[in-house]
């Protein structure tokens, strides 16, 4: 990897490039599901999302000129192969040249996502990541970015997040395919790790110089008391959530605790089978992307059957999460919250960085999420956004830190570049550095934490 620290922000396909039906896309879940009348909490489409396929260059100078040298972006597989598997869409193939040329041109080095929560409709249909295949379909469709793009790309991230994408769409059930089910959950979540590790294998086969990893959302684990009882519920929670991926991608297998785990809870892990331990062998990353936005606060199950909800609206309560004799979410009422009842507490990424750190000692970091939901207001054409500077600045004092110490971190991306879709919590849910004005011909306007982050690149020395 190279010296210089990568300093810059994310976005994903679906979230920002709009242009759904353009230049033969197919059809991906998120176009389906929005579409459909199941999307009723806040039923507004990726239709147009940010218009990113559109104005990317713009996007791109402003993110060169806000002191950036890193953009993490996703491709959209539909673009790619319209329908999952067979025909390539040349179109689809010019569209992230431009963008990774661009990139280039501007002096930003690009980290490009495979799969970041958008699966092509048709293997969807076909049983989406339950179903086996679409691990191959995934392989197919890597080889083809890894051939097309792999002579520019030197950072490559597999999956986003399989924890929390599967823990959307298979347990609290707001993502497609809206199933409440752990058995579903763990068995979709497993094909997404062995998705991963085949991606991995084929890069290697093909001889880049660059580095692949996958993003893992990952959490520092915390309790308030101090019993043995809350230290269980600690661990469970740490498997759950943490080492459920990072163990299998970073070790390259699943630790024997966590398949107990399953298996005392009655699920069927027949799908693990025998050959797919050598995959995971050598798939094994070179990096782990950590998207860090929080802690876990976590007590002792006490009873009932598994419980998530979600706050997509912003009104609601906090995440709510009870896992049966696995743990329950546990409340800190002292600690300020954001409106749809995410913590605000910066310390939670040293504390987690210093955990990888003891877990995971020669794998190298990369942050790429960290950010904060707000509802931005644009007055006299300008956002003062001091709670985002104070939540960035807290989160990468911490980081700074934790490298102090000895942490190998490489590189820390905000969470988002501009303002784009947030997954069922639609585009009042702001994240951006700059300003999308969804109403006004989506026009850029750069808040404040656009300056703050740049001023602070700028002064920043290693
Ligand atoms: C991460 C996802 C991103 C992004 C972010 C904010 O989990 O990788 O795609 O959306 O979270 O979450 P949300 O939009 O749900 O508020």
């Amino acid at each position: 990897m190279a010296n210089n620290f990568l300093w810059g922000s994310a976005t994903a396909a679906y979230q920002c490039e709009g242009a759904w039906n353009e230049d033969g896309k197919g059809l991906s879940n998120w176009d389906v599901f929005c579409h459909s009348e199941k999307n009723n909490v806040n039923p507004v489409t990726g239709d147009i999302a940010s218009d990113h396929y559109h104005r990317y260059e713009e996007d791109i100078k402003m993110m060169a000129e806000g002191g950036q040298n890193a953009y993490r972006f996703s491709i959209a597989w539909t673009r790619i192969i319209p329908n999952g598997i067979g025909e390539i869409n040349q179109k689809g193939i010019d569209f992230y040249n431009r963008l990774i040329d661009t990139c280039l041109k501007y002096k930003i080095e690009p980290l490009v996502t495979l799969y970041h929560y958008d699966l092509p409709q048709t293997l969807f249909e076909k049983g989406g990541w339950e179903n086996r295949e679409t691990t191959d379909a995934f392989e197919e469709y890597a080889k083809v970015c890894f051939r097309e793009f792999g002579d520019r790309v030197n950072y490559w991230m597999t999956i986003n997040e399989p924890n929390y994408d599967t823990l959307c769409s298979y347990a609290i059930g707001n993502y497609p395919p809206n199933v409440q089910d752990l058995n579903r959950r763990w068995h979709a979540m497993y094909h997404l790790m062995l998705a991963s590790a085949k991606a991995v294998n084929v890069y290697r086969k093909m001889d880049f110089t660059g580095e692949i990893g996958l993003v893992s959302d990952s959490y520092s684990i915390e309790v308030l008391q101090n019993t043995p009882e809350y230290s269980q519920a600690k661990e469970n929670a740490d498997l759950f959530f943490n080492r459920s991926v990072n163990d299998v991608c970073v070790y390259g297998q699943y630790s024997e605790r966590f398949i107990q785990k399953l298996v005392t809870d009655g699920m069927d892990v027949s799908y693990m089978l025998e050959e797919d331990k050598n995959i995971f062998q050598t798939g094994r990353v070179d990096f782990l992307g950590i998207n860090a936005y929080d802690r876990i606060l976590v007590k002792p199950y006490t009873g009932g059957e598994t419980v998530l909800t979600n706050n997509n609206t912003g009104t609601g309560d906090a995440p709510k999460a009870v896992i049966k004799d696995w743990f329950e979410f546990d409340d800190d009422p002292t600690t300020e919250k954001n409106p749809w009842g995410m913590e605000i507490y910066p310390k939670s990424i040293y504390d987690l960085l210093l955990e990888l750190k003891q877990l995971y000692p020669d794998t190298p970091i990369i942050i790429t999420e960290n950010g904060v939901g707000h509802y931005d207001k644009l007055i006299d054409e300008k956002i003062e956004d001091s709670y985002r500077i104070d939540y960035l600045k807290g989160f990468i004092d911490n980081l700074l830190e934790a490298k102090e110490k000895g942490c190998d971190v490489r590189g820390y991306l905000v969470w988002s570049t501009m303002d784009l879709y947030s997954w069922i919590n639609g585009y009042e849910k702001r994240y951006g550095l700059v300003y999308v004005d969804f109403d006004n011909e989506n026009q850029r306007i750069p808040k404040d934490s656009y300056y703050w982050y740049r001023d602070f690149i700028r002064n920043y020395e290693e």
